[in-house]
């Protein structure tokens, strides 16, 4: 069993709902369990330009799971729930209905054509790095350092959206290294 660290945003369509649906959708995948979720935060979208304004804003969250899935064959199953969601790829950093990248997994370093982990970018992303403590205050990006020290770092300019938690792990205690703080 191997731990790993889904990133999920959304810019376009009803993106609370999707993040909801896509949270649900990667914990029902054979060899997947559950571990934490993180409420969700809103900020404006970061284009390859920068920050725009006159682009929607985002919602994202993060999700953490247990999975006896191979990265590459994690990501492959987010990319199936991406285009469930109608996710379509024109521009890089574009708006989309659904986002879904692996921030980490376990304390591995990939870095093939297809996946680079972690993420490269997660640890100046304060979209990223708010939920992700949300989740887990305890979080470390593997090579890198404390999720905590990361966010205060780059300074939070998410909002927290007033809505629960993506899902809650009822037996917590059995394994979620998570509080409720
Ligand atoms: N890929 C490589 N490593 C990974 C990974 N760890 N997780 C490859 C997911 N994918 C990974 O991704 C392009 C390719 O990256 C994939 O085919 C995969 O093989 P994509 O999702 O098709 O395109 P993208 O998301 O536009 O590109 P990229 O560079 O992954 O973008 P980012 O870094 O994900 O940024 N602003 C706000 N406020 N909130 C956001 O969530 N997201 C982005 C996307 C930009 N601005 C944002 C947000
Ligand atoms: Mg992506």
């Amino acid at each position: 069993m191997s731990r790993a660290v889904v990133a999920l945003g959304a810019n376009l369509g009803d993106r609370g709902s999707t993040l909801r649906a896509a949270a649900a959708a990667i914990v029902a995948l054979p060899g997947v369990r559950p571990v934490a979720s993180s409420r969700e935060v809103e900020s404006i979208a970061v284009t390859l330009d920068g920050p725009d304004t006159t682009k929607p804003r985002y919602r994202n969250a993060v999700v953490i799971v247990d999975t006896d899935l191979e990265p590459q064959e994690l990501l492959d199953a987010l990319h199936g729930i991406e285009d469930a969601h109608g996710r379509t790829r024109e521009v890089r950093w574009g708006d989309r209905t659904l986002d879904l990248d692996l921030v980490a997994y376990d304390d591995v370093s990939i870095d093939t054509v297809t996946l680079t982990v972690p993420h490269p970018r997660a640890g100046e992303r304060a979209f990223v790095l708010a939920p992700w403590h949300d989740a887990d205050p305890d979080a470390v990006l593997p090579g890198v350092g404390p999720v905590a020290d990361l966010l205060a770092r780059v300074g939070d300019d998410t909002e927290r959206v007033d809505e629960p938690r993506l899902f809650d792990v009822p037996t917590r205690a059995s394994g979620a290294e998570t509080s409720d703080s």
